[in-house]
């Protein structure tokens, strides 16, 4: 059994698995947890970002606005089920000219990383996708910094830690439409700010994962290895599906994959996946993790219009990948 290198969450939100469930991951009963128009000013809420806070949960929400612009929310919740949801969206805090005129803001992520939490997402610079990046102690004032990477970008993921003493994030590089290829790459920096020591993690394989993939949640440290929850996308005869699967990452050199699940964890099945603003979409940003008793929530889109969560074990996803590998 890996043991996971994390910290407890004793109020993690959970579920047991129903009895009927022969899944590795299961869905919420209370899904979707956040609806479409949870707050005014919303067309859509959904890939979104949560972590532990204060005893608590902060929420960095995904809000496309009724413009259809994309916009990036703070949200706080007691229980991380029940959300309260800033009506405005986040005012960066920027003091480099060129980064600071906010365009456009998508998928966030949150990264608890040594002493801030830091939030990447695909940012807009000169019409383009690339990753921004910005921290936060409170998740009231956020201050960003540069752009990591030219365009174009898309799913910045940071490690939860240094790695042989750099910084690491994951990225999928895109193109400026609804690309059609894309591959994992990892990066490292020395501050954040310059990022290079490219290497390619994973290409698409076969059928959910073999358009494009894209990781998901902050990777989750066990002794094993960095375990990614990645998104995959089948191009099928009517459009593009999103499901999500898992794969091992060597700890010290995570460009190496140690095993990739070859059936998805969840695919989109349930309506609230299969309709909406873009059907059949479960699109994974966040994972929370108690530590001591192994439970995973995931909290994923749903056909771009919700927010979901889904529940497993860690070691059962780790299990399963390993019993089911890409060969
Ligand atoms: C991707 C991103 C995601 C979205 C997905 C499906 O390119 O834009 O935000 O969930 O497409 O539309």
């Amino acid at each position: 059994m890996a043991k996971i290198i994390g910290s407890p969450l004793p109020n993690i939100p959970w579920e047991d698995k129903p009895a009927a469930c022969k899944d590795v991951v299961w869905r919420s009963s209370l899904n979707p947890i956040v609806p479409k128009d949870a707050i005014p000013c919303a067309n859509s809420i959904f890939n979104s970002a949560v972590v532990p806070f204060e005893g608590e949960f902060a929420g960095v929400f995904r809000v496309d606005n009724r413009e259809r612009e994309m916009r990036i929310h703070a949200a706080h919740s007691r229980d991380g089920v029940h959300w309260d949801i800033q009506p405005d969206p986040i005012d960066w805090q920027c003091d480099i000219p060129e980064i600071a005129n906010f365009e456009y803001g998508y998928d966030p992520r949150v990264c608890w990383l040594e002493d801030r939490y830091w939030v990447t997402w695909c940012n807009g610079y000169m019409g383009y996708p690339t990753i921004g990046m910005a921290w936060t102690l409170d998740f009231k004032t956020y201050h960003q910094i540069e752009n990591s990477y030219l365009p174009f970008n898309r799913n910045g993921v940071l490690f939860p830690r240094k790695i042989k003493g750099n910084y690491a994030m994951l990225s999928r590089p895109s193109d400026n439409g609804h690309t059609p290829f894309g591959d994992i790459f990892y990066s490292e920096s020395p501050d954040l700010t310059f990022w290079g020591k490219h290497r390619l993690v994973m290409r698409p394989t076969g059928g959910w994962q073999s358009k494009k993939i894209g990781a998901g949640p902050i990777p989750i440290e066990t002794d094993e290895g960095w375990l990614m929850i990645y998104h995959g996308v089948l191009n099928s005869c009517n459009g593009f599906v999103y499901s999500f699967g898992a794969a091992l990452l060597d700890l010290d050199e995570p460009w190496k994959v140690i095993v990739r699940g070859a059936p998805y964890l969840l695919h989109p099945s349930a309506d609230y996946e299969r309709t909406g603003d873009v059907p059949n979409v479960a699109f994974p940003c966040a994972a929370l993790v108690d530590a001591p008793t192994d439970r995973i929530t995931l909290y994923y889109g749903g056909a771009d219009t919700v927010i979901c969560m889904a529940h497993s074990y860690v070691n059962d996803i780790i299990d399963y990948i390993k019993a089911n590998p890409v060969k």
